[in-house]
């Protein structure tokens, strides 16, 4: 099929999962093209079934806000057009389902029928689909879209209970290439980073108040008081400076790399020995999987759809959100011994292996089969 994907080029989940897909659909031999705002960062290389369009949207200063969708929704126009797409599949509803709806009006009026897959992430739901502001739109394109995916039952159960929706909902979980993580070639630099008696602790997150990197501080602290260890900090976000501070406040700077943004996740996940994923709101966790996938145990709450992915007492442990005492209890009975710690290193790695991708990306080509039928 030729598939038109719609997405955020950022280092977000949602923006991860859709290149990831399109990665693997190329590789099945569809014909895909990334419509957004810039390339997106998991896409290294264009291939030969791999096209990249941007949309750009020229400043006005009549405009006070840029209007996105617009320039989105003519160039969706103009794409399927030009190289005969098949299928819309558009990531994160806003505003990505309502300009994917506009689109297939505009085409509809030449004749042209369409369908487009919704896939719903999380937070488009959960924190700012929700919104009073966004919900008619949202909801509005939801129940407009040929099939709807979202990425956890949980989710499912959220946006049924927060949205009037009248459209079954499909769930089709995240994934990952399993033979990318755990990977024997990763160049594995753990000495850049601890000592041979540290343990090594790992957050990944856009460090946005949903995530509650403060809990993995205070849980880090509690850890490293018991054993030797180290905290990574991966990504940017706008909690990032206060989560300095508090590190500082703790006297525990020295112990904490705060290493910014990086596309190369597999290679820091490969020297971890946990990972913290406290989160007040999870629709799946992406992260956690990509840990759990390199044999990194996870710690996190039990929110959303993270008991769907971390499997307590298997591939780590789940708590109450806020519970940072049982967290780090549960952190230092993984990490106590080399015995115990390869155990769990074990367990979640197999509990990784149904989210990979051969598993997963056939199901998004049922979807696109059912939308297909629909039009
Ligand atoms: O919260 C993030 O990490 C970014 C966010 C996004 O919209 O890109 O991630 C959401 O989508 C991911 C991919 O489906 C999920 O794995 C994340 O759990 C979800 N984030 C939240 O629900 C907070």
């Amino acid at each position: 099929m030729k598939i038109a994907i719609v997405c955020y080029p950022t280092f977000g989940g949602s923006g991860v999962v859709a290149t990831e897909l399109g990665i693997a659909l190329a590789e099945r031999g569809h014909e895909i093209h990334f419509i957004t705002y810039k390339q997106p960062v998991r896409l290294e290389l264009l291939s030969r079934n791999i096209h990249f369009h941007e949309v750009s949207v020229p400043d006005y200063a009549l405009f006070h806000y840029q209007p996105y969708e617009l320039a989105l929704s003519s160039k969706l126009v103009d794409m399927v057009k030009l190289h005969k797409i098949d299928l819309m599949h558009v990531h994160y509803a806003i505003p990505h389902a309502y300009a994917g709806y506009m689109a297939k009006k505009m085409l509809a009026e030449e004749n042209i029928f369409i369908p487009m897959v919704t896939t719903l992430h999380g937070t488009d739901i959960t924190l700012v689909g929700n919104h009073p502001f966004y919900k008619p739109a949202v909801t509005f394109s939801i129940n407009n879209s040929d099939v709807v995916t979202s990425v956890s039952a949980s989710l499912k159960e959220d946006t049924l209970r927060l949205f009037d929706i009248r459209k079954d909902i499909h769930v089709v979980p995240n994934f990952i290439d399993i033979e990318k993580y755990n990977n024997p070639y990763t160049d594995c630099q753990r000495d850049l980073m601890a000592t041979k008696d540290e343990r090594i602790i790992t957050h990944i997150s856009n460090i946005r108040a949903v995530k509650r990197v403060p809990d993995v501080i205070e849980i880090f602290d509690r850890i490293q008081k018991e054993i030797p260890s180290k905290l990574l900090i991966v990504g940017e976000g706008p909690e990032k400076e206060a989560c300095e501070r508090l590190c500082a406040s703790k006297g525990i700077q020295n112990k904490v790399l705060f290493l910014g943004n990086s596309s190369e996740v597999d290679k820091i996940l490969c020297f971890s020995d946990l990972f913290l994923l406290p989160s007040e709101k999870e629709s799946f966790g992406l992260a956690a999987l990509e840990a759990m996938a390199s044999s990194v145990p996870v710690i996190s709450s039990n929110t959303g759809g993270l008991p769907e992915v971390n499997q307590h007492g298997v591939s780590g442990f789940l708590s109450e959100v806020g519970n940072v005492d049982e967290m780090a209890q549960n952190a230092l009975l993984i990490l106590k011994d080399d015995t115990s710690l390869s155990t769990f290193k074990r367990q979640a790695r197999e509990a990784a292996i149904k989210f990979d991708t051969k598993n997963i990306v056939p199901l998004y080509e049922a979807v696109y089969e059912k939308a297909s039928n629909k039009v």
